[in-house]
């Protein structure tokens, strides 16, 4: 019998390119964000060098200003479009390695925990010095969603470009994505459509606006300042204020550990804004938390995997804890997989393109931690025995279907691997 453990190091490995993990061969063929800091969480169960190399590869990329960008272009390849010749934030940002010109879930300084415990707990002694860099660098980065993405203030983070929220083409975004022109001067060349099936994958009509945006953000040579007063497409998000907000609780825990009284102070203040922001959004409609678009003012009532993720940061009250129980439930119902990325009842639900229904192992890890957080923990153990499962049955996809658990996209994904790893230790 093939022992799975053995297969998940086997396709992070596989998916090594040198200190750094492609999310899959092929489709993904660069450093991803947030994909990276799941996979040190991965490669820390086993090999807790291999795992800070991880971050250490991607804080190569941080630009000056502090932003951890989404992808870190490391050597070229032409299996993806939009490549370093799109973004051209080569001109603004002259180090190298080449990067694109936005960010993505801030999901580092949780990882930087999960890495340091580990270190703390296999007694070794010669990590104070890496651990000190990435955490410099990770306390850059919260200092430049501060000022970049909030400078209102109000304890909400904005994406200005749906690739920015991990979870490209939700149905959270539509409403917002309509303002957006269809345009482009830059010739759309899809690469994706050639490794996966186009009925799986966002429209065409989704890249234009996608790659429109990106023009906006390149004519304003990715100054912070003038996209934000440029972006046609500004939504303070909870899923990564979120992510946020508990990424800024464990550097609170890391400075403690390292004694770093100086960024203590500024920590906490940073951690009181975002939890107070957050706990503004809760809706008893929706029985979650909602976004909010900033460019129309209004709130984002659609019922997507978003509306769980503050879990991860907030305690709730038992009324909150119990609506969110019930709707986790409800949405489980009947499918062989939770927890859909929208809920099967939403006119918007297709059980297999992309984030507009399908389950991603990394979303139910978020959700599990945050309803363990939260005290619910049966409800967490189903979700991460079923995740488990899925894989164990399906394999390590990019995502599956929750009507049928049939595993879809990229078949050798590293995040659903480390998931793998971590949730079955
Ligand atoms: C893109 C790599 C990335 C993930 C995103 C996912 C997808 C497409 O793949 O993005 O072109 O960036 O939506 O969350 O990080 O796995």
């Amino acid at each position: 019998m093939i022992n799975v453990t053995d297969a998940a190091r086997t396709i992070l490995a596989r998916n090594d390119r040198g200190g750094y993990t492609v999310p899959t061969d092929g489709l993904y063929p660069f450093q991803w964000n947030w994909d990276s800091a799941f996979v040190s969480m991965g490669f820390a169960t086993f090999d807790i060098d291999r795992a800070y190399q991880e971050l250490e590869r991607f804080i190569q990329g941080q630009w000056n200003n502090g932003m951890f960008p989404h992808i870190i272009f490391h050597v070229p390849s032409d299996s993806y479009f939009p490549g370093p010749d799109v973004w051209q934030t080569d001109q603004c940002h002259s180090k190298k390695p080449l990067t694109s010109g936005i960010t993505q879930p801030p999901v580092f300084g949780m990882a930087l925990r999960f890495l340091y415990e580990t270190v703390l707990a296999t007694g070794r002694h010669d990590m104070l010095a890496r651990t000190h860099t990435l955490f410099n660098a990770a306390l850059r980065s919260h200092r430049w969603w501060l000022e970049a993405r909030d400078p209102d203030k109000r304890g909400l983070v904005a994406i200005l470009h749906p690739w920015e929220s991990g979870s490209d083409n939700s149905p959270a975004w539509d409403e917002a994505l309509v303002r957006v022109p269809t345009t482009t001067k830059t010739e759309i060349c899809r690469q994706d459509t050639k490794h996966v099936n186009a009925t799986m994958r966002p429209r065409n009509i989704d890249y234009q606006r996608f790659i429109h945006l990106v023009e906006v953000y390149r004519e304003c040579q990715w100054d912070p300042i003038k996209q934000w007063s440029h972006a046609p497409f500004k939504i303070a998000d909870v899923q990564m204020t979120a992510i946020l907000a508990r990424a800024t609780a464990d550097l609170i825990w890391m400075a403690s550990q390292l004694n770093l009284s100086d960024a203590l102070g500024e920590l906490f203040t940073m951690h009181q804004l975002l939890i107070n922001g957050l706990n503004s959004r809760w809706n008893q409609h929706i029985r979650g938390f909602v976004s909010l678009d900033l460019i129309s003012g209004k709130d984002i009532e659609k019922p997507t995997q978003t509306c769980f993720i503050p879990l991860i940061a907030l305690e709730l009250d038992s009324y909150q804890r119990k609506f969110i129980q019930e709707e986790i439930e409800r949405w489980c119902q009947g499918m062989v997989i939770g927890i859909p990325t929208t809920a099967p009842f939403s006119p918007d639900f297709e059980s297999k393109r992309y984030w507009r229904g399908p389950v991603w192992a990394v979303i139910n890890w978020l959700i599990a931690d945050g309803l363990r957080k939260n005290q619910l923990k049966e409800l967490a153990t189903i979700i991460e025995g079923n995740t488990i499962s899925v894989i164990e049955r399906a394999g390590f996809c990019e995502y599956f279907d929750p009507i049928t658990g049939e595993g879809l996209g990229g078949n050798t994904f590293s995040w659903t691997a480390a998931a793998y790893l971590v949730l079955r230790r």
